[in-house]
């Protein structure tokens, strides 16, 4: 069992809407009839595995929640609004009603800040929660019963270079592991992004329709399979070594810098990740993995 006060474990959780829209919750409007089942049903074996564990908050960085001027962490205890897809409205209009984790985001907002990472408290309480935080939160925890610390990206990849963002997001990583060891909490870490993120250009009359769901580039399927195999061989140093090459040549979601502060937050893990999934969604590249600890059954 995890000691208090420490980071129980650290998953890639990617957020496409489709697959909160292929799951059919009552919190989602649109119906719909199947779809993307492999990162579903990994995604629910990575739910039966974390069940085995306790864990207090869930701490996401999604690449979705876009701010220029540093890293921002909701500051409100509760929202509750309607979140729409901008680019899929048909598919995901979703009634989110979520608790947020003040104390721990402001511990890990003042110790960032004392890295030398700009950071700021979000505390407008009508503020839209990004649909990238609530779709990772959702498909890891569809029950919703545990408080949220939510990390925005911090677009410094774009806004200086790579290598400014890998920095920035080692830094973060350390504040995020010390402010949760200092919190008493055991937390979940989720890495709210895709892997590749070429996307079709012609969506098909049926969203669900698996027939056109495959990757569209040679090359970045291979830059996925690269990334996945280091993970899950334990390689993580290597991973964020290779971060600034996979970013620029798979266009990348991990230029939020989401997985890179993951992997620093974990302490750069030495057990292989176990991989749930992978599969694609729009043509881009999708891997659900986990870093938990292994339970009493599984240790020989
Ligand atoms: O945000 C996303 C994504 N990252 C990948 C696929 C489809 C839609 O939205
Ligand atoms: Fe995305």
């Amino acid at each position: 069992m995890a000691a208090r006060g420490s980071i129980v474990g650290g998953a890639l959780a990617p957020h496409p809407p489709h697959l909160v829209y292929a799951e059919n919750p009552p919190q989602n409007e649109p119906r719909a009839e199947c779809g993307w089942e492999v990162l579903r049903w990994g995604y629910e074996r990575f739910r039966r595995d974390l069940a085995k564990h306790s864990i207090d908050v869930i701490v996401v960085l999604s690449a979705h929640w876009q701010t220029y001027i540093g890293n921002h962490f909701l500051g409100v205890p509760h929202f509750k609004s309607l979140s729409v897809d901008p680019i899929f409205p048909n598919l995901f209009r979703f009634h989110y009603d979520l608790k947020v984790d003040v104390p721990l985001a402001e511990s890990i907002c003042e110790r960032a800040a004392q890295a030398g990472v700009v950071t700021k408290m979000m505390r407008n309480p009508d503020f839209r929660v990004d649909y990238g935080t609530i779709v990772s939160c959702h498909l890891t925890r569809p029950a919703w019963d545990l408080p949220i610390v939510a990390i925005s990206s911090n677009r410094s990849r774009f806004y200086y270079n790579v290598e400014v963002m890998q920095e920035q997001m080692l830094a973060l990583g350390r504040a995020t592991r010390e402010a949760i060891e200092a919190s008493g909490r055991r937390a979940l870490l989720l890495a709210s992004n895709s892997l590749s993120h070429r996307h079709f250009t012609v969506e098909p009359e049926v969203p669900e329709d698996m027939s056109r769901e495959h990757i569209y580039n040679h090359n970045q399927y291979l830059w996925d399979m690269r990334m996945i195999e280091l993970l899950r061989s334990g390689k993580t140093r290597e991973a964020v070594d290779i971060m600034p090459e996979f970013v620029e040549q798979s266009v990348s979601e991990a230029d939020s810098g989401a997985l890179t502060w993951l992997l620093a937050s974990l302490d750069f893990p030495s057990q292989p990740a176990e991989l749930y999934a992978y599969g694609n969604v729009i043509g881009t590249g999708n891997a659900v993995l986990a870093w938990l600890p292994p339970t009493p059954a599984a240790v020989s």
